[in-house]
């Protein structure tokens, strides 16, 4: 495949940053645009001088014409989506969250199997550049073998005027954020055999929970936290900075607030700028996430080329999702949950 052509389904708020990431991402094209909803449709097709333009998808792929589906709708209609590109053998890209439940999530990765195409979630917090560097660190050995870690988004930024069903659902932020700092979590210190939560709702105009505290046992004997607030007022909001803790054998790394890196070993202690790039289209806070957007759709371009699994399959994120649901399961039962069990 040379030159790729994609679809985009759901013209929403952020999938303007998917449509800006799409144009920088070289030899690739996005084709046509669905959206149910005609102005949104009309606002993004003109932004970006789309001409196919549908309000169903079924239509959509009927026409064809693309090797592949970015699905940046909201999770009720990801598994319909999915299961319809599967049925038309077009590879798909799914944002995050993946499924409403661990059992469609499942469904969705069987159908695409058995359909023999590609299938990734748009899980992008790990391709941000601060958590690359970390991984980068962990590889070159710089700490020894970490056997703690502490993942944090604590934060007061309003979410809710650009993405306001943020606040109407009975989950909230597991779901919506938390997601994205279990699945570094993993990224950074391994699969995860049992977790811990507790939550709270301290926002009394939302319906969810705002606060979560969850322990993670990870499957190499590292134990971690991973912490998330949208109730926490500081003095410089760090929206949306994953800080991390990580202390290993031979050293520790810290992440800090403003892009810090701090490596300590036996070498003394040394501080890097790991900063995101500010992209042309991009806008401060949100440049950390945009590049990360960037990122992640560079790695399927190149792996829908050159073939191999993408970091972020479906089949992957499995391990992700059934963080999420483990995690809302414990705060209710107050119990521990065994995460092999729900795999
Ligand atoms: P949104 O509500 O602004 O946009 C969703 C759009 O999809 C709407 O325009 C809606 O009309 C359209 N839509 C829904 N179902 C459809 C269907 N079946 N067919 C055609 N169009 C349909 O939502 P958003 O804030 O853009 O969020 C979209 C997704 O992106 C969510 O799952 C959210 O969690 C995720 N998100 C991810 C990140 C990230 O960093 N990865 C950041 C923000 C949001
Ligand atoms: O929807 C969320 C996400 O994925 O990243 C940040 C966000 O936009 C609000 O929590």
């Amino acid at each position: 495949m040379a030159g790729l052509r994609g679809a985009l389904i759901g013209c929403g708020f952020f999938a303007v940053n998917q449509m800006h990431a799409w144009t920088d991402v070289p030899d690739t094209e996005i084709v046509a645009i669905c959206d149910r909803d005609p102005e949104r449709l009309k606002l993004v097709g003109d932004q970006f001088g789309i001409e196919r333009r549908y309000s169903d998808a079924a239509e959509m792929f009927g026409d064809g014409g693309f090797d592949f589906v970015d699905i940046a709708t909201t999770v009720h209609s990801h598994r319909a989506l999915v299961e319809m590109a599967a049925a038309h053998r077009i590879a798909a890209i799914c944002q995050k969250p993946f499924a409403k439940t661990l059992t469609d999530a499942k469904a969705m990765v069987a159908a695409c199997k058995a359909a023999g195409v590609p299938l990734m979630v748009h899980e992008n917090f790990r391709w941000q550049t601060p958590i690359q560097a970390v991984r980068k660190a962990l590889d070159a050995g710089a700490i020894g073998t970490p056997f703690w870690g502490r993942f944090s988004f604590r934060s007061g930024f309003d979410v809710f005027s650009g993405q306001p069903y943020l606040a109407e659902g009975e989950r909230f932020i597991i779901e919506d954020l938390g997601i994205h700092t279990l699945d570094i979590a993993r990224y950074i210190l391994g699969d995860v055999t049992r977790l811990t939560a507790r939550t709270r709702r301290v926002n009394p105009k939302i319906k969810g929970e705002d606060v979560a505290t969850i322990l993670l046992d990870h499957e190499n004997g590292a134990t971690s936290i991973v912490d998330v607030s949208y109730a926490t007022k500081l003095g410089t909001e760090p929206f949306p900075e994953t800080l991390v803790e990580l202390d290993g054998t031979d050293g520790t790394i810290r992440l800090s607030q403003g892009y810090r890196l701090e490596i300590t070993n036996a070498d003394g202690t040394t501080a890097y700028d790991v900063s995101p790039q500010l992209l042309s289209w991009a806008s401060r806070p949100w440049h950390n996430i945009q590049e990360s957007v960037f990122a992640i759709q560079q790695h399927w371009a190149e792996r829908l080329r050159n073939g191999g699994e993408t970091s972020t399959s479906g089949a992957d994120n499995l391990k992700t999702f059934a963080l999420v649901e483990a995690a809302y399961e414990s705060a209710a039962s107050g119990g521990a949950v065994d995460i092999e069990a729900m795999l």
